[in-house]
C-alpha cells in the first residue's frame, strides 16, 4: 500500500446504522415501508470504532462523519455532496433502508464508493455471490465480512492510492463483485485481541450527539464474542 500509516489520506468517510425507520425519513425516491419506530435503541457503536481505529492509521483530512438517523444522512448529502466513502452496517433491522439508501447514492453520485459491513451476510462463498447478484449488485462495491475496523483503514488507505475498480480479493475480509461478474474475496484475518487497539468512541467524544435517548452499547457483548477461538468467523460465532 502507498500510503504510509500518519501520512495524509484527503478521503471523506460517512456512515449510518442502525436507522430510524420514520415516513418522513426515507430517501428521495425510495420505495420503503413507513415505519414509525426507532429500529434499534443503541449508538452507533460499532461504526464510531471504525471511526476511531481509522484515526490510528491514517490522517484523515475530514473526520468521518457517523449517522445514526436517515434524515441526519439525507440532509447532509444535500447539503454537503458526496462523500468520497460511504459506509453502511447492514443487520437485519436495517437492511432495506441501508440498501434503499446505497441504491440512491449510486444513482446520485455515482463516483462515491459504497461499503458495507456487518453480520447480515451469507456465511459461504455460493451463498454470497448469489446474495451479491441478488441485493448488493449496483449498489454496494465492497462488503467487508467480519470485524471491519482494520478491513475498513485498509480499505480507505487503498481508495486514497487506487481507483476502486483496480482492488479485486487484496484485502483480507473485503469482498467485491467486479465488472467481470466474478465475486473476489479474501476471508477476514484474525480478530484483534487487544481491543485497546480500537479507541473508544466515548472517549472520543463521538457518541456525545447520540446520548438524546439512545442506550450506550458496552464492549462486553465483544469481549464474549472475542473470546471465543479463531477458527470461527464473527457470524457463525454468533
Ligand atoms: C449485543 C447484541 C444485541 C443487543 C444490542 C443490539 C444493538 N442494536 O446494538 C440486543 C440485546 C439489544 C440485541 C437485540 C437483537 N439482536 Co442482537 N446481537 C448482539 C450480539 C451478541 C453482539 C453485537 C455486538 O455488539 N457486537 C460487537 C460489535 C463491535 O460488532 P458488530 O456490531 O458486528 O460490528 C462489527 C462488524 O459487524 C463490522 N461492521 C458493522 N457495521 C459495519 C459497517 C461498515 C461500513 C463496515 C466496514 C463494517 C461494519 O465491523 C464492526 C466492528 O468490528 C450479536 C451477536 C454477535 N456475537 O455479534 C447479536 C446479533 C447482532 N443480534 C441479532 C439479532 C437478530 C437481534 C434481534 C433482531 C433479536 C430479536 N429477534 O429480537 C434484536 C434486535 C436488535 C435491535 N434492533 O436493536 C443478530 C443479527 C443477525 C443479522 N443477520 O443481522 C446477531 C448477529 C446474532 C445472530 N447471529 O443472530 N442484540
Amino acid at each position: 500500500m502507498a500510503t504510509a500509516v500518519g501520512e495524509g489520506c484527503p478521503l471523506r468517510a460517512c456512515m449510518v446504522r442502525d436507522v430510524t425507520h420514520a415516513a418522513a425519513s426515507a430517501p428521495p425516491g425510495a420505495a420503503l415501508p413507513a415505519q414509525q419506530t426507532v429500529s434499534a435503541e443503541t449508538m452507533p457503536q460499532a461504526i464510531a470504532g471504525l471511526a476511531t481505529y481509522a484515526t490510528t492509521k491514517m490522517d484523515l483530512r475530514h473526520p468521518v462523519w457517523l449517522f445514526k438517523y436517515p434524515e441526519a444522512l439525507a440532509a447532509a448529502l444535500e447539503q454537503d455532496g458526496p462523500p468520497d466513502v460511504i459506509g453502511f452496517s447492514h443487520y437485519i433491522w436495517n437492511s432495506q433502508l441501508s440498501l434503499a439508501f446505497a441504491e440512491l447514492v449510486k444513482r446520485r453520485f455515482p463516483h462515491t464508493t459504497v461499503v458495507f459491513g456487518g453480520p447480515h451476510y451469507p456465511l459461504h462463498l455460493p451463498d454470497q455471490t448469489d446474495f451479491w447478484h441478488q441485493r448488493l449488485a449496483g449498489k454496494v462495491d465492497f462488503y467487508v465480512e467480519g470485524e471491519g475496523e482494520p478491513a475498513f483503514a485498509d480499505l480507505l488507505l487503498t481508495f486514497n492510492d487506487f481507483d476502486r475498480k483496480e482492488v479485486r480479493g487484496t484485502i483480507s475480509g473485503a469482498h467485491n463483485l467486479h465488472d467481470d461478474g466474478i465475486l473476489y474475496t479474501r476471508p477476514p484475518r484474525l480478530r484483534i485481541h487487544n481491543l485497546s487497539s480500537v479507541p473508544s468512541p466515548y472517549l472520543a467524544g463521538l457518541m456525545d450527539e447520540f446520548f438524546d435517548g439512545m442506550h450506550p452499547r458496552l464492549t462486553a457483548a465483544r469481549a464474549e464474542w472475542a473470546a471465543r477461538t479463531d477458527t470461527t468467523t464473527n457470524a457463525e460465532a454468533a
